[in-house]
């Protein structure tokens, strides 16, 4: 493999130093100009006392550097690949002066990566090393400084001009130019720093804190797009409110800004004061977004807030803590979408979406190449390491936290516990970075006594070791004692270079069903008496058991609720029988549970039928679900008192990505054919169900709100009408696909046009066509609509093949933007990530034109690139002829010289699994 860098270098978590010189202020001023932006960078720097005397070493990557000046004077340094080193600087412990000026060219950034440009707009993204790319700096998070920014730039094409922290002064230049002095009082690194300049309107919006504070909060955004912020302003105001509530931890700022830009590689940025967002997770409104968007914005807006204590107050030594951050930020993003949802049924639908997300989607990883731990290791390129790992993974040790430091009698959700974890942590360590210890142990402190505190060591291995583990349940009745013995085991199966684990702190929270299905009382073995009907075992050996007694009377073994919550993130096996999981989809007080029994039932059936048509001729049978298992899901889609939103995830089947991971050989298409021979047999089934789910949700001419009630109507309303229209290919039926098209045509707004016209997609029907062409030609100036029209066609289902077909036109379609990150993934990442059946075809074809893909874009983007390239990481499960055909479609890319180290790293890992 050639690389575009040089070898591949490793960084370790382990090789870490602290810095030999510190930053105490920065005083930077840019010039900004398309072509060439000016940078004047004023550092005071002193030694670090604690680390022994040692050249200083500045990062900085593609800027011109100019001069150097050392207490005012010139001086001697020089250029190391991609390092500024001076050798002869004062010895003492007093500070000095280092200014630098250079140049760096933002319309040559097409990685957007440090300063860039976005239609006209200067933008800057600098987590994790991207501030090197607009000056030389110790650009490394454990280094905090204080900034006092000047912009100039010309005032008509530049009119706002935007900094960390608070405007002190501005005013006009000649020549047409302005400038605006920006001061940042908070200590920072280097990766929260921000700015943007640029013609932009804004929302504004005042409030006053809990603590009689006045705060100013503004949304930036292009001109044109102001009707579309109220949603996030909302949910701006409602975390700032929580955070304070909750956790006590007040908004810092005397103004907190948040900016839109149509081009970002990722969703958000957290800079101090100044977020910068993509448009995506900013902008709504009800004819261009969709509840899901809705939802997104809200959580979006509500964890980059968050991010303002949980990542810049107290942030990471190094990037191997990223999770420091990432993980708790998720986690109380979780906590606020949670709580914002009020019932206890829209909370569970929130964590059912959330597991759901993990189990497809961290699960996979960790049971790949690039499986690893929660706090890696070691890393290539560290935008490689935003994985689901160290975002969702990391959060759900957050939660386990949580339960584990709660006292089950007093406070069953645990939320003393952690609140106290959390106001330690932040006294200890305001103003610090920080490592994933630090934030256990304040956890630990907080709460001694908890079984947190007094397993510590053990449950960091949370943090240290890779992959899920499986945990193991056998249970046992004796009737005549009225003993109930429940045993755990655990086991972790290796990952690369991880072949053996540890056992891991496994808060297991369970609850058992009587035959008449309600909660027995839980008293185990040597207790005076039962303690309540749901409680939290924690299992941490390799296997444990617990006797359960007072159960006298009771003819047949309870029915156990285990794992309720999904209170580990762990895969539970267990010898458990249909009539076990209809027992607890008919009872089980624990939302979560119940919705996994009904996923129980739908993956074990589809299972069977993807191993009975993989083992005959390959037909799918048309009836694949028992009779049981179709009427209990009729009972609960009818249960009268059930919230809709709850009823739509049960009958929701386990995705093609869920299921590519129940299987030891995966064969895409075959998944993808079960799914759809269970979904038809669903339609038909329920038909009359169908009908009246539709009807009964189905608000045509209700005022949009996007609130968890009315989305979740609306979700089991645009599940039926999917099921009608599937229902209607195989009936013959033209009424139902002709109300969707009708739908699409006159939709309130974008959920109900999203749904009609997936329904159309998805039931294969024609009327498809001309929907599409309607949508396009209404929202064809609204990009973030687009990118939904790119991707619903990337995502089609494969009718002979033809999905890449039309994906290959679509690349040449006038709205089609290669260097938009959103516009690249809602057509090649959706077809490529989201279309499974479609991107494995026996000729290889998928395989060629993501190949392709990822050269293309990895000459100008690698981040969006490296991205793409995981699509076909787990190349070693599937079954011939896919399997070979994928091997070597990475090793093909592997081959081609000048990859860049994002791409590469990703690649090395995929093949390096060729065992
Ligand atoms: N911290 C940023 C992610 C930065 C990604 C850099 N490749 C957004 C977030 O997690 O809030
Ligand atoms: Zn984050």
């Amino acid at each position: 493999m050639t690389l575009r860098e040089g070898p591949a270098h490793l960084v370790r978590r382990h090789d870490y130093t602290a810095p030999a010189f510190l930053i105490d202020s920065v005083d930077l001023t840019l010039d900004l100009d398309p072509a060439k932006t000016r940078v004047l960078n004023r550092m005071r720097l002193r030694r670090n006392p604690a680390v022994p005397a040692q050249p200083l070493r500045l990062d900085g990557v593609e800027i011109n550097l100019a001069r150097v000046l050392l207490n005012g004077s010139g001086c001697s340094f020089r250029i190391e690949g991609a390092q500024l080193v001076l050798e002869r600087l004062p010895e003492g412990p007093e500070p000095f002066d280092l200014e630098l000026f250079s140049t760096c060219s933002p319309q040559k950034n097409t990685q957007l990566m440090g300063l860039y440009l976005s239609q006209g707009t200067f933008f800057t993204q600098c987590e994790a090393e991207g501030f090197r790319r607009i000056s030389y700096f110790l650009d490394r998070p454990d280094v905090m400084a204080r900034f006092r920014v000047t912009l100039r730039a010309d005032r008509a094409a530049y009119p706002v001009l935007l900094s960390n922290g608070n405007l002190v002064e501005q005013g006009d230049l000649e020549g047409g130019r302005h400038y605006a002095v920006w001061d940042d009082p908070h200590p920072k690194p280097s990766y929260l720093f921000a700015l943007v300049a640029g013609k932009l309107v804004q929302r504004e919006q005042k409030i006053i804190s809990r603590s009689g504070k006045a705060h100013t909060l503004q949304i930036y955004v292009r001109p044109g797009d102001l009707d579309k912020t109220e949603h996030a302003m909302n949910a701006l105001m409602a975390a700032i409110a929580w955070d304070e509530a909750r956790f006590g931890l007040p908004l810092d700022l005397e103004r907190f800004m948040i900016v839109a830009t149509s081009d970002f590689n990722m969703g958000a940025m957290e800079n101090k004061g100044l977020n910068i967002f993509n448009t995506k997770y900013v902008l709504a409104s009800p004819a261009s977004a969709t509840d899901a968007d809705y939802a997104n914005v809200e959580s979006v807006v509500a964890h980059e807030y968050l991010h303002n204590w949980s990542g810049n107050r107290v942030t990471c030594r190094d990037w191997f803590q990223l999770s420091l951050k990432e993980g708790l930020t998720v986690f109380r993003d979780q906590e606020f979408s949670q709580d914002m949802a009020g019932s206890v049924s829209a909370r569970a639908v929130k964590r059912i979406e959330d597991v759901r997300l993990l189990r497809s989607n961290q699960f996979a990883e960790d049971a790949g190449p690039m499986a690893h731990p929660v706090r890696p290791d070691q890393y290539a390129e560290i935008n490689n390491f935003y994985t689901l790992t160290v975002y969702e993974k990391g959060a759900e040790v957050v939660r386990m936290m949580q339960t584990l430091v709660s006292d089950a009698a007093l406070d069953p959700l645990g939320r003393a516990g952690m609140a106290r974890g959390l106001r330690l942590y932040f006294e200890r360590h305001d103003g610090q970075a920080v490592t994933c210890d630090d934030f256990a142990q304040a956890m630990a402190d907080a709460n001694p006594g908890s079984a947190l505190a007094q397993q510590l060591d053990a449950f960091k291995r949370w943090y240290a070791q890779a992959g899920t583990p499986r945990v193991q349940a056998c249970t046992e009745y004796d009737p005549a004692l009225g003993h109930y013995t429940l045993s755990l085991s655990q086991h972790c199966p290796p990952t690369p270079g991880q072949p053996h684990k540890e056992p891991f702190v496994i808060p297991v929270t369970l609850g058992l069903l009587g035959p008449d299905g309600r909660a027995l009382p839980l008293q185990l073995e040597g207790e005076g008496q039962a303690v309540a009907d749901s409680r939290t075992l924690v299992l941490s050996e390799p296997q444990q058991r617990w006797v359960f007694t007072g159960l006298a009377g009771l003819q047949s073994a309870p029915t156990p609720s285990l794992l309720r919550g999904f209170s580990a993130p762990v895969i539970l096996q267990g010898d458990f029988d249909a009539a076990h999981w209809l027992a607890l989809l008919a009872h089980d007080s624990d939302p979560f549970n119940r919705w996994e029994a009904g996923q129980q039932l739908l993956l074990r059936q589809m299972l069977a039928a993807l191993r009975q048509s993989a083992e005959s001729d390959g037909t799918i049978p048309a009836t694949v679900l028992d009779a049981t298992t179709v009427q209990a899901l009729s009972a609960v889609l009818r249960q009268p008192g059930l919230d809709p939103a709850f009823k739509e995830l049960l009958l929701t089947l386990p995705s093609e990505a869920y299921l590519a991971e129940q299987v030891q050989q995966v064969d895409p298409p075959r998944i993808h054919a079960v799914r759809q021979a269970v979904r038809s047999q669903l339609a038909q089934a329920l038909y009359v169900d169908w009908l009246w789910a539709y009807e009964a949700h189905h608000e045509p001419r209700a005022a949009y709100r996007p609130d968890p009630a009315s989305s979740g109507r609306r979700a089991l309303a645009g599940l039926a009408l999917g099921m009608l229209c599937l229902a209607a290919r195989s009936n013959g039926d033209t009424v139902w696909p002709g109300r969707a098209y009708q739908r699409c045509k006159d939709a309130a707004h974008m959920t109900e046009l999203q749904q009609a016209l997936q329904a159309l997609l998805h039931s294969g029907h024609a009327l498809a066509e001309p929907a599409l062409e309607r949508m396009h030609q209404r929202y064809r100036h609204d990009e973030l609509v687009l990118d939904k029209w790119f991707a619903l066609q990337a995502s089609a289902p494969d009718q002979n093949g033809t999905v890449l077909a039309r994906v290959k036109a679509l690349l040449q379609h006038p709205d089609f933007k290669l260097r938009n990150p959103n516009r690249a993934r809602s057509l090649i990442g959706t077809f490529c990530h989201a279309n499974p059946a479609a991107l494995h075809r026996p000729d290889g074809a998928g395989y060629a034109f993501w190949r392709e893909r990822v050269l293309e874009i990895d000459a100008f983007n690698p981040q969006v690139a490296a991205r793409l390239a995981r699509a076909l990481e787990r190349w070693q499960p599937l079954v011939e002829p896919y399997r070979s055909a994928a091997r070597q479609a990475l090793a093909d890319v592997a081959r081609h010289p000048g990859l860049s180290p994002d791409v590469h790293e990703i690649l090395t890992r995929a093949l390096a699994s060729d065992a």
